[in-house]
C-alpha cells in the first residue's frame, strides 16, 4: 500500500467514524514509516475538517462528530507514543497551563497543543475542558507559570478566553505570566482586543510562539512566529 493510500484510508476512517480502523491505519502509516505529525496534518485534521464541514451544511449530525472524535481518538492512541518519542527533549524551556474554556469541551485540538508543547520541552499542566477562569488563575500561580494556553473552539466560549486574561490579573499575575489564545474561531484580532500576549493559529505555531514568549530562541528552520 502507497502513502497516499495509506492517508486516504485514514481521513475515511475518521470521516466514517471508526476508531479501530483508524488505530490500524495509523499503525500502518507508522510501520510504512510516515512521520505522526504528517498523518496528523495530512490525513486525520484534514478528516475532521470535513466532518465540520458537513455538519455546517446539516449533511453531518452531532452523532457524526461524536463518532469522528472517538475515531480521532483512536489514531492518537496509536501516533501519540510515537511523536512523543521522536521529539528530543530538552530542558525545560518554560512552564505552561494549558485548558479549554468554560462551557467548552472541545479537547483534541487542545492536547495537540499541549503534547507538541511537552516534545519541545515545556512543562505542561494540562487542565482539560470546560475550565473555569478562577482554576487556570490558582493553577498558574501554584505552579509559577510563564505562559498560560487558552482554548476555545465555539464562538460563544471564546469570551472566556478574556475572563481567563481577567482573572490572571486580579490575582496580580499580569503582564509577567504570558497568555496564549488559539481555537478554530479564534483570530489575532481578537487576541488583541481581549489583550491576549499571543494567538497561535496552529499546534506548530503554538511552539514557536511559547518559545517567543518566554525568551527562547527558535526551533531550528521554524518559521517566524505569527
Ligand atoms: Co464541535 N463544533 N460542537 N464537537 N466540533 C465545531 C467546533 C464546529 C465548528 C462544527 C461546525 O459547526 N462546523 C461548531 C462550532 C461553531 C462555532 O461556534 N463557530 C461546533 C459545535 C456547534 C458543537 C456543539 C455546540 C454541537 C451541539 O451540541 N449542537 C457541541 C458543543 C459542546 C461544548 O463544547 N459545549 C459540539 C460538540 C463536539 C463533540 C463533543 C462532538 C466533538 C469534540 C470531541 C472532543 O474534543 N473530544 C466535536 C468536534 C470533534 C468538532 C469538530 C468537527 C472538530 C474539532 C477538532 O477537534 N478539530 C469542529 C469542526 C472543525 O473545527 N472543523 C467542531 C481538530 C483540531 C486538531 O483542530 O481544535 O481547531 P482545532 O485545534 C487546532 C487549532 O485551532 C489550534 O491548534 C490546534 C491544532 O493544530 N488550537 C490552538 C486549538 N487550541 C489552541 C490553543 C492554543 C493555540 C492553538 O494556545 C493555547
Amino acid at each position: 500500500m502507497d502513502n497516499e493510500q495509506i492517508l486516504d484510508d485514514l481521513h475515511a476512517a475518521i470521516v466514517d467514524g471508526d476508531p479501530e480502523a483508524a488505530a490500524a491505519v495509523a499503525q500502518t502509516g507508522l510501520t510504512a514509516g510516515l512521520a505522526p505529525l504528517d498523518i496528523i496534518n495530512q490525513a486525520a485534521m484534514p478528516a475532521l475538517k470535513t466532518i465540520g464541514e458537513g455538519y455546517e451544511a446539516g449533511e453531518m449530525f452531532l452523532p457524526d462528530l461524536m463518532m469522528s472524535a472517538r475515531a480521532m481518538e483512536g489514531a492518537m492512541r496509536i501516533l501519540q507514543p510515537a511523536l512523543t518519542s521522536s521529539g528530543v527533549v530538552r530542558e525545560t524551556a518554560g512552564t505552561v497551563v494549558l485548558g479549554t474554556v468554560k462551557g467548552d469541551i472541545h479537547e483534541i485540538g487542545k492536547n495537540l497543543v499541549g503534547l507538541l508543547l511537552s516534545v519541545n520541552g515545556f512543562a505542561v499542566h494540562d487542565l482539560g475542558v470546560d475550565v473555569s477562569a478562577a482554576r487556570f488563575a490558582d493553577k498558574a500561580v501554584e505552579v509559577h507559570a510563564d505562559i498560560v494556553g487558552v482554548s476555545a473552539l465555539l464562538t460563544t466560549t471564546m469570551p472566556g478566553q478574556k475572563a481567563v486574561i481577567e482573572a490572571l490579573a486580579a490575582a496580580g499575575l499580569r503582564p509577567n505570566v504570558k497568555v496564549m489564545i488559539g481555537g478554530a474561531p479564534v483570530t489575532g484580532a481578537w487576541a488583541t482586543e481581549i489583550g491576549a500576549d499571543a494567538y497561535a493559529e496552529d499546534a506548530i505555531a503554538a511552539v514557536e510562539i511559547a518559545r517567543k514568549l518566554v525568551g527562547a530562541a527558535p526551533t531550528e528552520g521554524a518559521e517566524a512566529a505569527r
